[in-house]
């Protein structure tokens, strides 16, 4: 076995090394006075005596038709021997067969040598293949090289199936009805501007009118705003829950998104947690870390004792998971809302507001605020408005910045919901030079939904001396669940 191997490499290397000496690129092989150079790869791949099955495939499929063309491939040719298991479920169906025969073509000559860095290899069925050396994904190359008029073809000593993709996964899959249902839940049908046919502007709108007959996409929210796990370009890690830890991760989401109705409560929390649970990047079970981050920042404890299976995939892995305890103060972090970006102020004053650029003396650190003086509007205010907060009690803080004057000093104060409700958090002094948070208390916040704050100044309206200021470098808004 060891000669063998050794006698093969001495073999690729030959034809590597006399391929390169006649050549660097393929198609300039009209020098070589070779015999292959007149016979196609369907030919010779049909001459062998042990590729007789592959060959009938071909044949089966129409690609022999297509070997037999000017256009250069690489083909991939398991030994008759491999494809004895091959399903014959795969055989009798045309359409599969097809997706069977074009996993092991792919455009284009690819040379295979144990000095080559892998290559992700796209096959002409859309999926990818990895070439690795003398291995093609799971196969071992057992006669590398071999060179017909228009190409490539390595014998193998295992056939290579198309398998699915993590979104082909989970859509085939029953062991995660409750994820399943939600993840297909999101699914819509994106209408393409820009594909569309234009017939004609609304006389009352002026917008113009399309046909979208032929221009509509089938999308899914998740694989927009989380990962695209439907991807096959790209490595990704997808990962699905049972019934039920998904019930119990859901149960622990439920009291944040407390809205008019129980059916929609659940589809945002839904989405909160499996926004959370799709990768960038392949972790195999042995590459997972202990804890991975979401997309959205958020820590993932993997706890590998609570992995029910995990499949390859053609574009990463799929874990199915018994378990996944997501610590709240990860799954919500605090919300930040920066001073220099208001929503909309009580009065045009445009001509009192600074934007400015400050350096902390403490730190040496660089922030942005926002500061007004001398803008005469009693209890003027400032609007932030922040979007989708959750049904939750927030401790409250800010840091307010007066690098401006000892004396006199301003007060201000956060409002919520509207700038004349003085009910909930009361005015604060904000003292000279400091750059620290400061506590303003608690909010409680009763549904899921965007939330108006007001920074309001001074109760007094004067256009001098430094009583009306107001100042706000950020509020944080953290979690007391
Ligand atoms: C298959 O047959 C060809 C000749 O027809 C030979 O060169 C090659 O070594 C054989 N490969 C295997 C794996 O038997
Ligand atoms: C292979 O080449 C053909 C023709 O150039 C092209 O239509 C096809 O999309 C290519 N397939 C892949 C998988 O790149
Ligand atoms: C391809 O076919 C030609 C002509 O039959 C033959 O000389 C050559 O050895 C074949 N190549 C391979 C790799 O089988
Ligand atoms: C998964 O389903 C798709 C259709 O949605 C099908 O084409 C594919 O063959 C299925 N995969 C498996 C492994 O059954
Ligand atoms: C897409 O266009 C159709 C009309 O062609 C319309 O009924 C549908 O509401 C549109 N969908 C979206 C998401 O805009
Ligand atoms: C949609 O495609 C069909 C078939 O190609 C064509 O007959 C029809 O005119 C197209 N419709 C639009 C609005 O583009
Ligand atoms: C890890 O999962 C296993 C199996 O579900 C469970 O028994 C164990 O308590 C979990 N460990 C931690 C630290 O949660
Ligand atoms: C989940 O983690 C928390 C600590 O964050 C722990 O108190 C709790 O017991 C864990 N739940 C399970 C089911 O392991
Ligand atoms: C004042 O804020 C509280 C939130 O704590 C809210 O319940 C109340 O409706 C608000 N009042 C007005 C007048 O906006
Ligand atoms: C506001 O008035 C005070 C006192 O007159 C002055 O020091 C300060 O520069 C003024 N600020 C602005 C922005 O006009
Ligand atoms: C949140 C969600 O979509 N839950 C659904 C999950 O799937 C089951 C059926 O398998 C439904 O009953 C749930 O409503």
């Amino acid at each position: 076995m060891l000669f063998k191997r050794n006698k093969l490499t001495i073999a690729t290397l030959a034809i590597t090394l006399a391929l390169s000496a006649c050549s660097k690129k393929w198609d300039d092989h009209n020098q070589v006075t070779d015999n292959n150079i007149n016979n196609n790869l369907y030919q010779n791949i049909s001459k062998a005596s042990n590729t007789t099955i592959f060959s009938q495939l071909l044949v089966k499929t129409g690609y022999d038709k297509i070997l037999a063309s000017s256009k250069t491939y690489t083909v991939w040719v398991p030994t008759d021997q491999a494809l004895q298991s091959l399903d014959p479920s795969i055989v009798s169906d045309t359409a599969k067969l097809r997706l069977f025969v074009t996993n092991h073509i792919c455009n284009e000559s690819y040379l295979a040598s144990t000095t080559n860095p892998d290559q992700r290899i796209l096959m002409i069925d859309g999926k990818y293949e990895l070439l690795s050396g003398l291995k093609f994904d799971s196969a071992n190359i057992i006669t590398a090289n071999q060179y017909a008029a228009n190409g490539i073809y390595h014998i193998i000593d295992k056939f290579v199936p198309r398998i699915d993709n993590c979104w082909e996964w989970m859509q085939n899959s029953t062991t995660v009805p409750m994820n399943k249902t939600f993840l297909l839940s999101l699914n819509y049908i994106y209408n393409d501007t820009s594909k569309a046919k234009i017939i004609g502007v609304d006389p009352v709108t002026g917008q113009t009118q399309y046909d979208f007959t032929n221009a509509t996409q089938n999308r899914n929210r998740f694989l927009d705003k989380v990962a695209n796990v439907n991807d096959e370009t790209s490595p990704y890690t997808l990962i699905l829950l049972v019934d039920n830890s998904f019930t119990t991760e859901l149960n622990k989401l439920t009291p944040w998104f407390k809205t008019s109705t129980t059916d929609s409560t659940n589809r945002l929390s839904s989405f909160h947690l499996v926004r959370d649970l799709g990768f960038k990047g392949a972790y195999s079970p042995s590459q997972l870390p202990d804890t991975l981050i979401s997309q959205f920042g958020v820590k993932v404890p993997i706890n590998k004792s609570a992995i029910v299976a995990s499949y390859r995939t053609s574009n990463g892995w799929v874990h199915v998971m018994s378990q996944v305890n997501f610590t709240l103060t990860y799954k919500f972090p605090s919300v930040i809302v920066q001073g220099e970006a208001p929503t909309a102020f009580a009065a045009d004053r445009t001509a009192n507001v600074l934007y400015r650029i400050r350096v902390n003396p403490n730190n040496g650190q660089t922030f942005k605020d926002l500061l007004m003086q001398n803008y005469s509007y009693a209890s003027y205010w400032i609007n932030y408005n922040v979007p989708a907060m959750n049904s939750m009690r927030y401790n409250v803080y800010w840091v307010a910045v007066n690098d401006v004057q000892a004396t006199p000093l301003w007060q201000q104060r956060l409002s919520m919901d509207s700038a004349a409700n003085a009910t909930v958090l009361p005015y604060v002094t904000v003292a000279y030079q400091n750059y620290n948070e400061v506590l303003l208390g608690q909010v409680t916040v009763n549904q899921f939904r965007n939330v108006n704050f007001y920074v309001v100044g001074p109760t007094v309206s004067t256009n001098s001396g430094g009583t009306d200021a107001i100042s706000l470098d950020y509020i944080r808004f953290e979690p007391a669940f």
